[in-house]
């Protein structure tokens, strides 16, 4: 038990150290707002998976990541999220990612992952998008190394817009 904690505050620290889900900008929402609004006006631009990374990367970076008290386990939706000022855990930044790459109409599948993680012993939320070249996982709350535990991870179940898989 104490080994855990001590992994988590570890990297919890290099988290803190690199940014990534922990620090949110001032005014997040409002910047938010302006910025989708921005990318709805680009529409006719090309899709490719780098115009994915930077809307996802700026998804995360406007969120904050807070753990839920002991017990509760809520799942926010995209506008619940907003109305929260982008704050929430991994399952919540996950559908602020999910419903913001819906509203920009992104035309590559995107699925849901809940995980069994072996780093906390618990279950943890991705994103998936498949492009030409295959499914590209993205940590809704990123950390140093985590591809190793998303690798080692067993898919408990996913879903995109309409269905759920697994
Ligand atoms: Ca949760
Ligand atoms: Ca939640």
């Amino acid at each position: 038990m104490m080994v855990i904690m001590n992994k988590k505050l570890l990297i919890c620290g290099i988290a803190l150290l690199t940014g990534c889900a922990f620090y949110q900008p001032n005014n997040a929402k409002f910047k938010y707002n302006k910025q989708i609004k921005e990318w709805q006006y680009r529409q006719q631009q090309e899709w490719n998976e780098k115009r994915v990374d930077t809307i996802i990367s700026y998804c995360i970076k406007m969120s904050r990541y807070r753990l839920e008290p002991k017990g509760v386990d809520h799942w926010q939706t995209y506008y619940e999220f907003l109305d929260n000022n982008l704050i929430g855990d991994c399952e919540d930044i996950g559908a602020f990612i999910k419903g913001t790459l819906y509203i920009l109409k992104c035309p590559f599948p995107v699925r849901m992952k809940a995980l069994d993680y072996p780093i906390y012993s618990e279950d943890h939320m991705i994103i998936s998008v498949k492009f030409p070249h295959g499914w590209k996982d993205y940590n809704t709350v990123p950390m140093p190394l985590d591809f190793i535990d998303i690798s080692l991870s067993d898919v408990i179940v996913e879903w995109d817009y309409t269905n759920i898989y697994n």
